[in-house]
């Protein structure tokens, strides 16, 4: 029998959303053990014995600990798949698969997501300013052109590729720039189609249920504004 997986985590975090995506869709069992960031748990010595970065997610499986939800999605679907459709080995589709996963990594999640939620949540900022917020716009841009290939970020199939950029992508619209029909359609749909799958709602919906809570009660002043204009354009039936 093989051990047990343990993730370490919390659900509020992108890349554990990831994780949690790949471990539901491998259909695996797994004992989730949550940090709380915000008392820096992850700063305890027994964790940082794990992992010296203190990051979440981190996947103990045995004697091996995974650190990085790229690393650990494409560890999942290799050790435990019963096919490798999420993550090919055909050395071109995994090209592409890995260079969505890095787009993910340093652009999405550290770019454009990084910045913003430090310094909100460690340096009690309450606006974001504009220009992070293009940021992310120019980032849809970048995603809507991927969906020339196919339905799924790295073409005809559903990857850990998704997995991976729908926990920032579902973050910025549900906290910070909703996806526009208009601008984006075929990120919105890919959208609709990541949120239908049935493991979805437990593994993605609902950290990001409390993710958007908590930034919405940071930004007071930027939600006010938000919701004015959207009362406006009810009223002025643009919506
Ligand atoms: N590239 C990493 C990013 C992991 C990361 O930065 N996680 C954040 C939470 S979203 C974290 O653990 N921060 C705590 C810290 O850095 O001490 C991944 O994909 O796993």
């Amino acid at each position: 029998m093989s051990p047990k997986l343990i993730l370490y985590g919390n659900k509020l975090s992108p890349p554990v959303r990831a994780v949690l995506l790949t471990l539901n869709a491998l259909n695996l069992d797994f004992e989730f053990r949550v940090l709380d960031l915000f008392a820096k748990e992850q700063l305890q010595p027994e964790f940082l014995k794990k992992n010296p970065q203190h990051t979440v997610p981190a996947l103990e499986d045995g004697e091996h600990i995974i650190v990085d939800s790229h690393a650990i999605a494409a560890y999942l679907v290799r050790k435990y798949g019963k096919d490798d459709t999420l993550y090919p080995e055909d050395f071109h589709a995994r090209a592409i698969v890995d260079q969505r996963l890095y787009y993910e990594a340093a652009t999405l999640f550290a770019t454009c997501l990084k910045p913003i939620t430090g310094p909100l949540f460690h340096e009690n900022v309450t606006e974001v300013p504009k220009q992070k917020l293009d940021q992310i716009s120019e980032a849809y841009t970048t995603l809507e052109a991927f969906f020339a290939q196919g339905p799924y970020v790295a073409g005809e199939n559903l990857t850990i590729a998704d997995f991976s950029i729908v926990s920032t992508v579902s973050s910025f619209n549900a906290a910070f720039v909703p996806i526009s029909k208009d601008k984006w359609p075929r990120l919105a749909e890919w959208l609709k189609r990541l949120e239908a799958l049935p493991y979805y709602a437990e593994a993605n919906g609902a950290g990001l249920k409390m993710y958007a809570a908590l930034i919405i009660s940071k930004l007071p002043k930027q939600y006010e504004k938000l919701w004015k204009k959207a009362l406006e354009d009810i009223k002025s039936g643009k919506q």
